[in-house]
């Protein structure tokens, strides 16, 4: 069993609904689900002018191979209604891999760990609330001081 962070992110729609969906499905999918509050957020590097986001992060365990976790993610976002018109879009329900245990992978359509997620403080407030004592595996810093190192404005 690998720990594995997941990032939730809505800023279309019911953002509340679509978050406590995908918590529901997270709990199925990974034991020991630990979510953090929702937090709300202005949205960073988007297309346009788009509403606020509604942001969180779950940590938990699980045997599934990163592809099929991915995958897994990707159809919950589908349940969603989750369009991608272009990127930076605006969106229903955006799930992401953020850590996979120690696992550092570069693979079509998968890079862990998440490769903006040092930088983003709507990813690792919410993480640190959950698990500031991880470990990123390509820096060794955990996510207690990277979320210290962190700009204000991000
Ligand atoms: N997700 C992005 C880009 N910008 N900004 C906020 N506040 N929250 C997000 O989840 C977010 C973002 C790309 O997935
Ligand atoms: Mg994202
Ligand atoms: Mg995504």
């Amino acid at each position: 069993m690998d720990r594995v962070i997941v990032a939730l992110g809505s800023n279309l729609g019911d953002r509340r609904a679509h978050l406590d969906f995908a918590v529901s499905r997270l709990r199925s999918l990974l034991t020991n689900l630990r979510v953090s509050r929702y937090y709300e957020t202005d949205p960073i590097d988007v297309a346009g002018a788009q509403p606020l986001f509604l942001n969180a992060a779950a940590v938990g365990s699980t045997a599934t191979p990163p592809q099929a976790l991915l995958a897994a993610l990707l159809s919950i976002e589908a349940e969603r209604g989750r369009e991608r018109p272009h990127p930076g879009a605006a969106r229903t329900l955006d799930l992401d891999l953020v850590l996979y245990g120690n696992l550092v992978l570069n693979e079509p359509g998968l890079i862990v760990p998440h490769p903006r997620f040092r930088e983003r403080r709507f990813v690792l407030e919410p993480l640190a609330e959950i698990g500031s004592e991880l470990v990123d595996p390509v820096t060794g810093s955990t996510v207690g001081e990277l979320l210290a190192r962190c700009s204000a404005d991000l």
